[in-house]
């Protein structure tokens, strides 16, 4: 699936919003791009960023988020995060992965093969580091039975947000805290540990220092798109 065709869209001299562009072949998609890191690593809110930025290049992206984007996946989700649930890390491995056959099913499979550009809140990266490095299941296994469920659609790039756990735990709004979240410091920091491993181990990882302030974060993260897909992203946006 890494080798899916672009398609091209003809650009015009001016954008939606009225601004001169350059005129020419513009390819737009299919492209998947996950965001990943600790809790509060400010995923969501790079997303929203990197989406608005995409708007002003008349580019509107799939904007999703795991476990959830379909109502299978949101309804495994209240039951995966509800706090007042006990679950074996066996049984919430198999949840974060039924939710994500339905996911690449029903929203990433379509959207891609229509060529659009789909911006993911956490994806298979989550997977291993949570189940595999938080719960300290076996990562082959994890990851075994992450290709069952995705087919083995994999994404194009996966953002690594990094951060300190503390750091990241101090970023989040007061409130209740769901299970996961609600994990001991140990639990987060081993999940932090191994997402730093998988930086090193898995391709198409950019590893995005994210301690500094929203609009520097963006920055880079915009830089690192540019790099990797200099057609669709342009360094004169964001
Ligand atoms: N999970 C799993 O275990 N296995 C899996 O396979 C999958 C998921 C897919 C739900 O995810 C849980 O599911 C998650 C992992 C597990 N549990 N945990 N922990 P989620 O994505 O819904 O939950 P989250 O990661 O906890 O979301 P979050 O705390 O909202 O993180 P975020 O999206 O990275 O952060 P944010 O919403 O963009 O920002 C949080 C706050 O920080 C907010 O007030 C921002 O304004 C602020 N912020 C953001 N960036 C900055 C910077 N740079 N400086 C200062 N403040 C900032």
């Amino acid at each position: 699936m890494r080798c899916r065709s672009r398609i091209w869209a003809l650009s015009t001299t001016t954008s939606t919003s009225g601004k001169p562009r350059s005129s020419g072949a513009k390819p737009i998609g299919p492209l998947f791009i996950a965001f990943e890191g600790v809790e509060g690593a400010g995923k969501s809110t790079q997303i929203r960023r990197v989406a608005a930025a995409l708007r002003q290049l008349d580019i509107e992206p799939i904007v999703t988020r795991e476990p959830g984007g379909t109502r299978a996946g949101e309804a495994i989700r209240a039951v995966a995060l509800d706090r007042d649930l006990r679950l074996e890390p066996a049984t919430e491995l198999l949840l974060m992965l039924a939710a994500r056959s339905v996911f690449v099913h029903e929203v990433l499979r379509p959207a891609l093969e229509a060529g659009r550009i789909v911006l993911t809140d956490r994806y298979e990266l989550s997977t291993f580091a949570y189940q595999g490095g938080g719960r300290q299941l076996p990562l082959a296994t994890v990851k075994q039975l992450n290709q069952l469920a995705t087919g083995g659609l994999r994404p194009d790039l996966c953002v690594l947000l990094d951060v300190d756990v503390d750091r990241g735990l101090a970023r989040r709004a007061s409130g209740a805290r769901d299970r996961i979240e609600g994990e001991d410091l140990d639990f987060h920091r081993r999940v932090a540990r191994a997402y730093r491993e998988l930086a090193r181990q898995e391709p198409n990882v950019a590893l995005i220092d994210a301690r500094g302030e929203i609009e520097q974060v963006f920055a880079a993260v915009w830089e690192a798109l540019c790099a990797r897909f200099p057609e669709t992203f342009s360094p004169r946006q964001g």
